[in-house]
């Protein structure tokens, strides 16, 4: 706290929000959803970091999933020096892309061949675009609740009826933006059916968070994607898994290994950029082979493949692969969404959570949601206060209902011990 005990976050904060709308670069990060005084962090260390009055969190937000060896790990510092010190961006081709490129391949088979972007909004938006250009149709298939980055066609919600095309989320999106983007309810499998009965031979792809995590946690049905899988390849619609969050956060070889299901087109960021501007869209060869410069479906970026980043992203996928590293991150995210339960049950309030491999939610409801209109109808208010609480405590979770979270293989025991005591506390006092 600064000597008038204004704290040093408001004035940063006062001060953001003349230069930079909402005083942050990215919506979520403004605290608009639970209220209150973002907090400016500058730095962190394993599973924590520490704000601008020198206070220290447990952090469950990860850089929203970056951070999965814990933040400024030795070896991912070692890796990004070495690298900047040879110079930051070439824009030209470095042997680094082809091995961080290799590397996602073996990981992930269905991966053929893979083009690297600076960001998931990128990732999206080129392999709807490759999709498109691949099978010469128009229309796309998301689902409510499911975000997959901020590109024009994506940023829709649930047309008025039912398979009625999407109406914009965003102002700046002109109608026909949007108006080939068909919105469905996840894990709605007659839905599904019924769009592809009417119209499966002019939709060019499916894109769908396997593992929800932009509504909170929500999985996927395996019955769901199974029933997705066998209707694009019935009908030539491109299958994409948006896996730019769980992939590798829900394992090793992403949803697609945990559910087994193989698509066609995949997109990735956060975990193999290990904190750096890293994400890919890849998949079937037949497919990749139609991006430019081969083929006719343009794409392009400056800093795509930098050597820096993927510095950064290449010794993250190496610390990912140590044995037994998902066995103890899945069974830290495990052990705190049990242990804040119990404690909820205690202070006898409706609370549930989930956890797939790292990354885990909690609801302020009796159940485990299975679709949007469940997760939206938790108990808001109280998450609020619950929120707060716990920043009180030292412990940032998710700044909104609707995210997920995130832990760390430095969240050790002690770690998840220390974030349940607190919420212990926090319980009996919102109550
Ligand atoms: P970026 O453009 O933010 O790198 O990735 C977009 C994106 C694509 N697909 C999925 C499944 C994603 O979760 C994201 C971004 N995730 C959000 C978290 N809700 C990033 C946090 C933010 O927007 O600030």
């Amino acid at each position: 706290m600064t000597t008038d005990s204004t704290s040093k976050n408001e004035i940063l904060f006062a001060r953001a929000q003349q230069s930079t709308p909402g005083g942050v670069n990215s919506p979520v990060r403004a605290f608009r959803s639970v209220g209150g005084t973002p907090r400016f962090i500058t730095r962190a260390e394993g599973p924590y970091f520490w704000d601008a009055d020198g206070k220290r969190y447990i952090d469950y937000i990860g850089s929203w999933g970056p951070a999965i060896v814990g933040h400024a790990h030795p070896q991912v510092i070692k890796a990004v020096q070495a690298a900047a010190a040879n110079g930051l961006s070439f824009g030209a081709p470095t042997e680094g892309e082809i091995e961080i490129a290799e590397e996602i391949c073996r990981l992930l088979p269905s991966i053929e061949q893979v083009r690297l972007v600076s960001s998931g909004t990128e990732a999206t938006m080129s392999a709807l675009r490759l999709a498109r250009g691949a099978t010469g149709r128009d229309k796309i298939v998301k689902f409510e609740g499911c975000y997959h980055g901020h590109a024009d066609s994506l940023l829709v919600k649930a047309g008025s009826g039912l398979l009625t095309f999407g109406n914009p989320t965003s102002a700046g999106v002109p109608e026909d933006f949007v108006k080939h983007t068909l919105v469905l309810d996840y894990n709605n499998i007659p839905q599904l059916e019924d769009a592809f009965a009417s119209m499966g031979d002019t939709i060019a792809c499916v894109i769908v968070e396997p593992v929800a995590g932009n509504m909170n946690l929500i999985r996927a049905t395996p019955e769901f994607l199974q029933r997705m899988r066998e209707l694009c390849t019935e009908y030539g619609t491109v299958l994409i898994f948006d896996e730019v969050m769980c992939g590798f956060r829900v394992g090793l070889g992403g949803a697609q290994e945990l559910y087994g299901i193989t698509p066609d087109l995949t997109a990735l960021g956060k975990v193999i950029g290990g904190g750096l501007p890293v994400a890919a869209f890849g998949g079937r060869a037949d497919l990749m082979q139609k991006m430019a410069p081969i083929g006719p479906v343009y794409q392009a970026g400056t800093l795509s493949g930098n050597p820096v980043a993927v510095a950064a992203g290449m010794s993250t996928l190496k610390l990912i692969q140590e044995p037994g590293f998902y066995e103890r991150l899945g069974a830290a995210a495990q052990r705190l969404v049990d242990g804040l339960t119990e404690a909820a049950r205690e202070a006898g309030i409706p609370f549930c959570g989930d956890a797939v491999g790292g990354m885990f939610g909690f609801y302020f409801n009796h159940d485990i949601p299975s679709t949007y209109g469940q997760m939206m109808a938790g108990d808001k208010e109280r998450f609020n206060r619950f929120f707060h609480g716990m920043l009180d405590e030292g412990v940032y979770f998710a700044p909104a209902m609707f995210e997920a979270g995130f832990v760390s293989a430095q969240h050790t025991d002690a770690v998840i011990d220390e974030t349940v005591e607190a919420a212990r506390r926090v319980f009996k006092r919102i109550g």
